[in-house]
């Protein structure tokens, strides 16, 4: 979706149930996220680097720190907006077409990443000027 923005990644709140044995949260593809959940992989034990710099052509996902914190600044080409993700009661849904990056990861955090496709390396925009191109129709 080469229209998406960065308005229309949003912040949703993940159903938990507790009680006096603790949380429990629960996600079901297609019903508490838009798209059905074909993969999911994790990102653990993060040094003090940046990772994602890229976008998706296709691919939807939802981000969730379940452990720790991490930013995530998202970027359509003309405006960035960052999220702060720092609860797994909270996620980032994050439509196809924009480009990523992944910031400051806290110790011992663990970011989840439910996503709508199987790995896919051709779905992958790897170069900013090849995505501003992409964004832009050519
Ligand atoms: C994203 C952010 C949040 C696979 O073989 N299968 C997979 O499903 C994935 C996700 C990755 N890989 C391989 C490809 C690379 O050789 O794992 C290696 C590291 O992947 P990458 O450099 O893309 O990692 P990140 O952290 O920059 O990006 C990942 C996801 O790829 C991406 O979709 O949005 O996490």
């Amino acid at each position: 979706m080469k229209q998406t923005t960065v308005e229309n990644c949003k912040i949703i709140d993940i159903r938990k149930y507790t009680d006096n044995r603790g949380y429990l949260s629960v996600i079901e593809g297609g019903l508490d996220i838009p798209f059905e959940i074909r993969r999911i992989y994790y990102l653990y034990m993060v040094p003090e680097v940046a990772r994602g710099a890229h976008a998706h052509k296709q691919l939807q996902q939802l981000l969730i720190a379940t452990s720790g914190s991490v930013d995530v600044i998202m970027d359509d080409g003309k405006s960035k907006k960052s999220f702060h993700l720092d609860k797994p009661w909270k996620g980032l849904l994050i439509p196809s077409g924009l480009w990523r990056d992944l910031e400051n990861f806290s110790g011992g955090a663990v970011l989840m990443c439910l996503a709508s496709e199987k790995y896919e390396a051709s779905d992958y925009i790897r170069d900013y000027g090849e995505f501003l191109a992409y964004k832009n129709g050519k």
